[in-house]
């Protein structure tokens, strides 16, 4: 094996899915090893794109044999440098997995390929009166292979639940070319660890899925969505709390600030949603009995006193929804350095203060740097943004965030993962036990490491080299 060069290696892969795709000019592999945001930039021996499960075998099986590390790739929408090779790894595109193979109108399920788009996902299910549950602003891009990978969560989350609640059944490769297909179109089967869900999440170190079976939703018969200025975190939480209690089913709700809303107006030439400028925005879809637009009057009329101005229109309401889903694209273009992302959760009881004291912190701290925080309020999901950051603060305004984030009981990543973004910080979110654990999962699917092993608590092969290292080996 020490002997095999790239171009052999380059070789092999094109024999198994074709020369034509097997990518290595500089130009044609550009928007593989840079992520969205444009900070994490990596190189690729050879981007290499299955046709199938069965290519996807054979390419890991080669990689396996010639101990080449690989990351797998969907639609590269991650924010956490997740999917992008740092140090010559092959990236596996799972992009022609693009078959949408069955709706299932009975038992309400979506068998498809790993590469098929959430947003082909959702027209395809859309045509049988149902619905994928998970939605999200990089619909056009994100693949379902990669919101398993991710366990992508969205704006739908606090009805539906996460991707792994949602997901049924799995064909994933291991990292020694294996099968794995544990593919039961049950709601109820318990037999043993629930494996699907293990591969939710583990961001493409544990196997790569290639086939997805997904237990669809009912949506909604209709919806309304309402915008509210509120002066207060906490009075935000009390409406969507009011909303609830008023016998109304929350399909979304979330929060953004006047900084914001402010970023997303110069962006798109907007104007102010509501009447006022509000300090702080809720935006709410519910759903409900018949009546469910004058309940929803009533709770906003009840809390006169907190509501700043509110306005109202039927789901599903894309004029209001733009102002919420143009932040990521508003911040991305008005920043000038490339965004720090930093997705994070807290307790609900501890999301008001959380703001509070960040907003004092980074002012004081890092007086250069604007701050959009925004997200799933009902989650206690808060995406904040840090703009104009300049490269040498980058660390230290992670720092200094995900250890407020811990103080206040929360989570350093609620939905993106961890990726590269967040490795260094993991300790502030897992134990030493937990870390050891997650590596002796690891090292069972992936004895040897080659799954996207800059990421994630891994391991190393006996001579302390990781596979990368090895790769280079053969490179000379
Ligand atoms: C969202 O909720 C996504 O829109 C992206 O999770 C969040 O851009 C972000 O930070
Ligand atoms: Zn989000």
């Amino acid at each position: 094996m020490t002997t095999r060069t790239v171009s052999g290696l380059v070789d092999e892969l094109a024999r198994i899915v074709g020369r034509a795709h097997v990518l290595t000019e500089r130009d044609t592999v550009a928007g593989y090893v840079t992520d969205w945001t444009g900070h994490w930039h990596g190189v690729t021996t050879a981007v290499v794109r299955p046709a199938d499960t069965r290519q996807v075998s054979q390419v890991l099986a080669c990689c396996h044999r010639a101990g080449v590390a690989v990351v797998p790739q969907g639609g590269n929408t991650g924010l956490v440098g997740g999917s992008v090779p740092m140090r010559g790894e092959v990236v596996l595109s799972t992009t022609r997995l693009d078959v949408v193979e069955e709706v299932d109108p009975v038992g309400r399920t979506l068998a498809a390929g790993a590469g098929v788009t959430v947003a082909q996902a959702q027209q395809a299910v859309r045509q049988h009166g149902l619905d994928l549950g998970i939605d999200l602003a990089s619909r056009d891009s994100a693949t379902l292979g990669g919101i398993v990978s991710t366990n992508a969560g969205g704006v739908r989350m606090i009805k539906y639940g996460n991707t792994r609640s949602r997901l049924l059944g799995v064909e994933a490769v291991l990292s020694d070319g294996r099968v794995l297909t544990r593919w039961k179109a049950l709601t109820k089967d318990n037999v043993g660890y629930d494996l699907p869900g293990l591969l939710a999440g583990a961001e493409g170190t544990l196997a790569v899925v290639t086939r997805v079976l997904m237990r669809l939703v009912v949506p909604a018969a209709r919806t309304q969505v309402v915008m509210i200025g509120v002066d207060s975190v906490g009075a935000g939480l009390k409406l969507i709390h009011g909303l609830e209690r008023a016998g109304l089913t929350l399909e979304a709700a979330e929060l953004m600030t006047r900084a914001g809303i402010g970023l997303v107006r110069t962006h798109r030439k907007l104007r102010l949603p509501l009447d006022v400028d509000a300090p702080f925005y809720v935006l709410v879809e519910v759903s409900g009995p018949a009546e469910a637009q004058s309940l929803l009057f009533g709770v906003l009329a009840d809390a006169d006193d907190i509501v700043l101005d509110a306005v109202v229109e039927d789901g599903p309401a894309p004029r209001l929804w733009q102002y919420r889903e143009s932040h990521t694209e508003s911040v991305s273009a008005e920043s000038s350095t490339p965004p720090v992302k930093l997705d994070i959760a807290t307790p609900l009881r501890e999301l008001e203060p959380f703001l509070g004291v960040l907003t004092a912190g980074l002012a004081r701290s890092f007086p250069g740097v604007r701050a959009i925080c925004f997200g799933h309020i009902a989650d206690g999901n808060i995406h904040v943004n840090l703009l104009d950051v300049e490269d040498s603060h980058r660390d230290a305004v992670t720092d200094f965030v995900l250890r407020l984030v811990a103080g206040h009981d929360g989570s350093i990543s609620a939905e993106h993962g961890v990726g590269r973004a967040k490795a260094p910080w993991i300790t502030l979110g897992r134990s030493g036990v937990d870390l050891d654990l997650m590596s002796s999962i690891r090292a069972a699917l992936d004895p040897t490491n080659i799954l996207n092993p800059h990421i994630l608590p891994g391991s190393s092969d006996s001579e302390g080299n990781s596979p990368i290292q090895l790769e280079r080996e053969v490179a000379r």
